[in-house]
């Protein structure tokens, strides 16, 4: 077994530190990988993927649906959160407990506890999307972190600074790529540069992320 003595893919650091306050659990989500697939079917069936309109009246590339008590929504009329799919008039799908539960362990594992997200926003990428530099500051409270699973393929996440203009560092984020965002990094702007195009084992042509908020 001598190949092994330099793979390193099981001795990696439990917490990988991008910033103050932001921290990358390389593949946490993998051992629960299924569940959290079956689960965005169920949901995705209740709540279909829709490429949202901005208030600028662009039309989002990634397409979004949420679930939990309140989900993320974009119209004309702005940004907010909203505790009905405006698509079909209904409350977003209940948040899976799996989901609850990968949350809450991931912000304990990085110092916050009693992470109690009452929204998760699903967003899907497929080759070509991407999204734009922004903040996350729809919540009213910025002392909860946002925790973030990325599923299939992999995506560059452009992580800036407190302004727009900061020059930004590139990561890598791959499949069961778990990140907790909170404290001074709660507010950086971020982005997702276009999803290069390849095939994922179990996804396909496309990524998934979960972003898990304490929107209020
Ligand atoms: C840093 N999603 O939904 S996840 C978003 O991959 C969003 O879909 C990206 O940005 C995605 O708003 C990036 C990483 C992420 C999520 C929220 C953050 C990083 C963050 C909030 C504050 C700081
Ligand atoms: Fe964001």
């Amino acid at each position: 077994m001598t190949a092994d003595f330099f793979d390193t893919s099981d001795v990696l650091p439990a917490r990988e530190i991008i910033a103050e306050g932001a921290m990358l659990l390389r593949r946490f989500a993998r051992p629960i990988q299924h569940d959290l697939l079956d689960a965005i079917a169920c949901l995705s069936a209740q709540a279909p993927f829709r490429r949202m309109f901005t208030p600028g009246g662009y039309r989002m590339s990634v397409a979004m649906t949420n679930c939990g008590s309140l989900g993320w929504i974009t119209d004309r009329t702005g940004y907010r959160y909203d505790a009905i799919d405006p698509d079909s008039g209904r409350p977003w799908p209940e948040m899976p407990p799996i989901f609850r539960e990968l949350a809450g362990q991931a912000a304990a594992q990085t110092g916050f506890a009693g992470f109690r997200p009452e929204a998760c926003l699903v967003n899907r990428y497929e080759p070509g999307t991407r999204l734009s530099l922004h903040q996350d500051r729809d919540e009213s409270n910025y002392d909860a972190p946002i925790v973030s699973v990325s599923l299939g393929l992999p995506a560059i996440f452009l992580w800036g600074g407190l302004k727009r203009a900061d020059k930004t560092v590139r990561y890598r984020l791959e499949h069961g790529d778990v990140v907790v965002w909170g404290g001074p990094s709660r507010l950086v702007f971020h982005g997702i540069a276009p999803l290069a195009d390849g095939e994922h084992a179990l996804l396909g042509r496309q990524r998934i992320n979960l972003t898990f908020r304490q929107a209020r």
